[in-house]
């Protein structure tokens, strides 16, 4: 069974606990729970992290890449915060290990500010989802059986 990574970035583990005008009520731990059982209705195994640093999501993209060469990996489920608008090593990353990514944002970036207009994964991504809630997150990963 393939594995379906879901890669979270910084400041998601506060999910559920403010601005749910913008993010909703559901915690990350909701997240999981919610990407488990689309996991299991197509067949793919879940690896769900979240970390606040940026070195760690490079890394955890590079095992992706591994992983997806050697046939195991359905692909990635990328919400990287705020590192979308900044990270140059992100994009690198995304470019470098071939890992087959999809964007996502639970808000719709493109109606807010516009510092969170521009994406540096976008150039480099399959595809990119935003403004779903976390709904996205099951939709992009039925999505991950298509390609
Ligand atoms: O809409 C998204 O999913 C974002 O990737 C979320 C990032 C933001 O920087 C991006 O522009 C869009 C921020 C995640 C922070 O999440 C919080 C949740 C609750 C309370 C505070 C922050």
């Amino acid at each position: 069974m393939n594995t379906a990574y879901v890669f979270n970035g910084p400041n998601l583990n506060l999910l559920g606990t403010r601005e749910p005008q913008v993010y909703g009520a559901q915690t990350l731990a909701d997240v999981e729970a919610l990407c488990r059982t689309a996991c299991a209705e197509h067949g793919l195994t879940l690896d769900f992290r979240q970390t606040n640093h940026e070195g760690e999501l490079v890394s955890w993209v590079h095992e992706a890449g591994r992983a997806q060469a050697e046939g195991r990996s359905a692909g990635v489920v990328l919400n990287a915060g705020a590192y979308t608008h900044t990270s140059i090593a992100l994009h690198d990353a995304i470019k470098g290990s071939g890992a087959l990514v999809i964007e996502l944002h639970i808000s719709n970036v493109h109606a807010r500010e516009s510092f969170r207009h521009h994406s540096y994964i976008s150039p480099v991504a399959r595809a990119v989802m935003a403004g779903f809630g976390v709904r996205g997150y099951a939709i992009a990963l039925a999505a991950l059986t298509g390609f």
